[in-house]
């Protein structure tokens, strides 16, 4: 297994942690760091140890975008030739959740990388925003899809028009991040909720995931007769007879994942 040049990446008990490493340049990802990053996910995906991952970068950032220094020269043809899509779908492809702890900046790339996980956890100094615009570009990571399904079309015209960053009250206002909590506090947040999401039966967590992403891609009527469908399934498992038995009897249930 070869190792992470740009990425700090452990599991801490049933939690896989991903560690943005490149702080002489705020995590801007080059085509190194998201090849490393889809690999990251495709480990943790793979070991049958890992329940949930966080992702987080440093304190001053979770990541100040795609690598502008990489860009700058870049032609048409080279930038579609070397279209990224492939590789961030390796990251989205992983089933389990995942947690984006967001301290410090998440711009343009940065933004577009937390929208991705599942949940975004900030610190109360963190600034979200997708300034492509002021470079003479637009996001090109899905940030204005996410963003307006995130968000709403009013704010992330708002954002994506004007490039203006947006604090995490603003953010949580309106529904990018899930929690607020102070900048010391917020790694050991998300490893204790992404702790909680691993203690519980995978085959829910997983299912659970899937039908609220369908959320965003299928009609109401749908997405409702896909939630029913997983719902049912998961009364062929092991894990809801232990669930609720542990219920009734008042004790602490142990999933085996089956
Ligand atoms: N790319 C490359 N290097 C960066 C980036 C970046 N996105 N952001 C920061 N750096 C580097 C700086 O150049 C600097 O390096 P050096 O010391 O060698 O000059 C170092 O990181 C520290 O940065 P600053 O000195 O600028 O730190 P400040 O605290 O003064 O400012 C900011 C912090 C406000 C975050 C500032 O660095 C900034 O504005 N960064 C750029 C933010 C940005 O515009 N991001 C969007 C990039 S475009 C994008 O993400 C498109 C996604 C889709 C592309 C698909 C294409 C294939």
């Amino acid at each position: 297994e070869p190792a992470y040049d740009t990425l700090l990446v452990e599991t801490r008990g049933a939690v896989g942690l991903i560690t943005l490493n490149r702080p002489k340049a705020l995590n801007a990802l080059n085509a190194q760091v998201i090849g490393e990053l889809a690999r990251a996910f495709e480990a943790m995906e793979a070991d049958e140890a890992v329940g949930a991952v966080v992702v987080t970068g440093s304190e001053k950032a979770f990541a100040a975008g795609a690598d502008i220094k990489e860009m700058a020269a870049k032609t048409y043809a080279e930038a579609f030739l070397e279209d990224f899509t492939p590789v961030w779908r390796r990251l989205v492809a992983c089933r389990k959740p995942s947690i984006a702890a967001v301290s410090g900046y998440a711009l343009g790339g940065g933004c577009e990388l937390a929208m991705m996980c599942d949940m975004i956890f900030a610190a109360d100094s963190a600034k979200f925003g997708q300034p492509e615009i002021t470079l003479g570009i637009i996001p090109g990571f899905g940030g204005t899809q996410r963003l307006a399904k995130a968000v709403g079309k009013a704010k992330a015209m708002d954002l994506i028009l004007t490039g203006r960053m947006m604090d995490a009250a603003e953010a949580e206002r309106c529904g990018l991040v899930a929690r607020v909590v102070p900048a010391e506090r917020l790694l050991d947040e998300a490893l204790e909720a992404a702790a909680k999401i691993a203690g519980f039966s995978r085959l829910a967590t997983l299912a659970a995931k899937e039908a609220v992403d369908v959320a965003s891609e299928a009609s109401l009527a749908e997405g409702v007769r896909f939630e029913r469908r997983l719902f049912q399934g998961l009364f062929a498992t092991e894990d809801q007879k232990e669930g609720m038995a542990a219920f009734v009897e008042k004790r602490k249930p142990a999933f085996r994942n089956r």
